[in-house]
Parts: C-alpha cells; sequence; structure tokens
C-alpha cells in the first residue's frame, strides 16, 4: 500500500492523480493545506501500517516531524518527500528527501513535474504524451511561466480546478490521461471557464479600487483583503502599481495573508519567514499571527485607497514634452515636466522642487512611492494649464 499527502492546490493535487494513475486502489491520497500536513503526518506514524509506503509532495513537514520521520526511514525505508520550494532545500541533507527548485536545463520545477519524473524513472508510471502535456500545464502554472509564455491554458486548468471539487476533478483528469492521446478541456468546460474569467475581471477591477500603500520596513507594499483569485490579484495588482514592491493579500475569514511581488528585488518568501511561513521569492504566504495582524490589518486600516492613472486620456499622458499632472489625496498637485530627456523635474503645488530625476519612471516612482499621487483625467489637466496661463500672464 501507498500513501500520499499532498497539499491542496493544483500542484498538489497533480501529485495525487499521478499517483492514482500509477497505483491505482493501492494508494490512499489526501489533500492538506501547509498547516494541517504535520497532524496527518502524526496520525500516519502513529495508526497506518508500518508497510506502508508514504509520500509527502509539494509541502516540508515540521523540525519534529522531520527528526520522526528519518527515524522512521532508518528503521523501514519507507518514506519520500518531494517537493520545490526553497524553503525545504534542507531536506535533501536525507535519503528520502528530494528538493529541486530548478532542473539541470534550469527550468523552474513543480511538484507534480517532480513526482511524475520519479514515478517514471522508477517504473512505477508509463509516460504518455497526455499525461505529460499535463504535468506541463501544472507546471507551467505552479511557476507562473505561463504568462511569459501566454500558455493561457495553464491559467485554465487552474481556473477549473477551483471551480469543481477536488473528488470531481481528480476523477475527470484521471479519465482523461487514461484515454485520450493529448490533454484538452471538453466544450462544457471551455464555456464555463469563459464565464470564469470574466468574473475574475470583475473582480480584480474592484480590488485595484480597494488597495492601500503603506511603508513596511525598507519596502513598500500593497495591502488589500481578498479571499480568492490570489494569484491572479497579486499578479495584475503588482503590474498596475509597479511602484509597490510587493503586495499582501489579507484572507482574514481563513486567518492567512499571502505575498506576491513581480519584481526581482524583493523575495517574498523572506517576507513571510517573518510571520512563520514561506514559498517561493514571488509568491508566499504565512498565518495571520497577532504581528501580522498589527502590521498588516491595524496600522492600514485607516488608510485611503490609492488611486489608479486616469486610463482615457488624451493630453495628460505620461512623458508628454507638455508635461504630466499627478494629484494626492490631499489635492496636492504635482506637475512633472522634463529640462531633457535625461532630467526630470517636479512642480509642487506650483514649486518647483529641488530634486532632478534620471528618467519620466524614475519620477514617476517618487511621486507614487512619497505622495502616493495618480495621473489626473484630462479636464483637470486642462483646467490646471489654463490656470498656470492666466497666473503667468498677471505676472508679465
Ligand atoms: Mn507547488
Amino acid at each position: 500500500m501507498y500513501k500520499l499527502l499532498s497539499h491542496n492546490d493544483l500542484d498538489g493535487v497533480g501529485c495525487g492523480i499521478l499517483a492514482k494513475l500509477a497505483f491505482g486502489k493501492q494508494v490512499k491520497v489526501r489533500y492538506n493545506s501547509v498547516s494541517s500536513l504535520d497532524r496527518e503526518v502524526i496520525w500516519y506514524l502513529e495508526n497506518d501500517d508500518k508497510n506502508t509506503f508514504l509520500f509527502i509532495t509539494d509541502l516540508s513537514v515540521n523540525k519534529e516531524n522531520e527528526q520522526k520521520l528519518n527515524d522512521f526511514y532508518q528503521t523501514s525505508g519507507n518514506v519520500q518527500l518531494i517537493d520545490h520550494h526553497k524553503t525545504s532545500l534542507h531536506f535533501n541533507e536525507y535519503e528520502w528527501g528530494h528538493v529541486l527548485v530548478e532542473d539541470d536545463q534550469g527550468k523552474l520545477t513543480s511538484a507534480t513535474s517532480l513526482f511524475y519524473h520519479y514515478l517514471v524513472s522508477q517504473q512505477l508510471l508509463e509516460s504518455k504524451e497526455a499525461i505529460s502535456e499535463f504535468v506541463e500545464l501544472v507546471r507551467q502554472y505552479d511557476t507562473w511561466e505561463w504568462e511569459k509564455n501566454e500558455n493561457f491554458d495553464a491559467q485554465r486548468l487552474n481556473a477549473l480546478f477551483y471551480l469543481i471539487s477536488i473528488e470531481e476533478f481528480e476523477e475527470k483528469m484521471i479519465e482523461r490521461l487514461k484515454l485520450g492521446n493529448h490533454f484538452n478541456f471538453d466544450e462544457f468546460e471551455k464555456k464555463l471557464l469563459d464565464m470564469e474569467e470574466n468574473k475574475i475581471e470583475r473582480y480584480i477591477k474592484r480590488k485595484k479600487k480597494e488597495i492601500v500603500q503603506a511603508k513596511i520596513g525598507e519596502y513598500l507594499a500593497g495591502v488589500v483583503y481578498a479571499e480568492s483569485y490570489h494569484s491572479e490579484l497579486g499578479n495584475e495588482l503588482g503590474k498596475a502599481y509597479p511602484h509597490l514592491d510587493y503586495i499582501v493579500i489579507l484572507n482574514m475569514g481563513g486567518k492567512r495573508v499571502g505575498y506576491r511581488t513581480v519584481h526581482d528585488h524583493v523575495d517574498v518568501s523572506e517576507i513571510a519567514g517573518k510571520y512563520g511561513g514561506g514559498g517561493h521569492a514571488k509568491a508566499s504566504g504565512s498565518s495571520l499571527t497577532d504581528a501580522a495582524y498589527k502590521q498588516f490589518v491595524t496600522n492600514t486600516f485607516q488608510l485611503d485607497p490609492i488611486r489608479e492613472d486616469a486610463q482615457r486620456n488624451r493630453y495628460n499622458l505620461k512623458k508628454s514634452s507638455f508635461g504630466s499632472l499627478y494629484k494626492n489625496i490631499m489635492e496636492e498637485t504635482f506637475f512633472i515636466h522634463s529640462i531633457s530627456d535625461q532630467e526630470w523635474k517636479i512642480d509642487h503645488n506650483n514649486l518647483t522642487l529641488d530634486q532632478k530625476f534620471g528618467s519620466f519612471d524614475e519620477v514617476e516612482n517618487f511621486l507614487k512611492r512619497n505622495y502616493a499621487a495618480w495621473l489626473v483625467r484630462d479636464d483637470t489637466f486642462v483646467a490646471y494649464l489654463m490656470n498656470h496661463a492666466t497666473r503667468v500672464k498677471k505676472n508679465e
């Protein structure tokens, strides 16, 4: 008999699907949140048959269970942990640990891709096209490579995963991978996914209007409350507000915090680590501890949301040679203008600031980080210019 304890997300369930393809009725699969795994491991060690081989995928155990599993391995040899999280790399010290973040070709791994590789190399599962395609979609979704590759099927696979129950998803996928030569969505799923995409778009639009920004340590974070679509949300908010170093997503009901970044200069697994969590450089999570609650909820609750730049302007445009007008919640105006391509300045309430900036992006980043200002609509811009012209005239 086999037992698989895996994560309850797409990558974790991908491992469960592979286990069921390989072992059929000979495997018992249990999906866990990050926090429930350790309980399951203890239950296994205390209650399960000692001949049952244990796989742990896409998750890792605490220090105490690490020791217990190693003792168990010494007597039985019946455990294998497979993971791709940077925070689990120390499990490679054990014969029963296999943690790989990047493969030998420099491709980011996922638990599903590592487990597939393992099962095939151990001759426990025969590789086939449909399974390889499925595994690659899971990998691209989990590593976010799909976005660069514009592989929207990977995103859609994850959306489908959250639209139906885990049992239903498993059953559908197992049948499809057993029978099909290629991995495809059926017509009904396609229709469903189209509807879901519209829904996500509306959800993200709303969240863009709710986010607040706060200086936390050396970084500027965007803080938003959301129960769903954390990956999509973290990514869209990160791109909509690139002046934010990272995005904090608070799930109050679940008492969880998600951390996401689109930048390379921040490692959000380190930030999650400060609150007892972990994960990847670009996506991580932690519990909503007292310290996290104080930092992200108490200290930011009174802040006003940041505003998006005006989208449909014809005149007040970024990098324009006529200048670009910004405003903040205090109704202060910031007029960005350039003396040359390499020299940009700001008129703050009509007073030119001393600072010089080397590019438009630099000056805009400064404005957004320090004043939470946004690009105003054309009508405000035109009024500002007219007012300005009148003032100049009066002074003549
Ligand atoms: Mn994973």
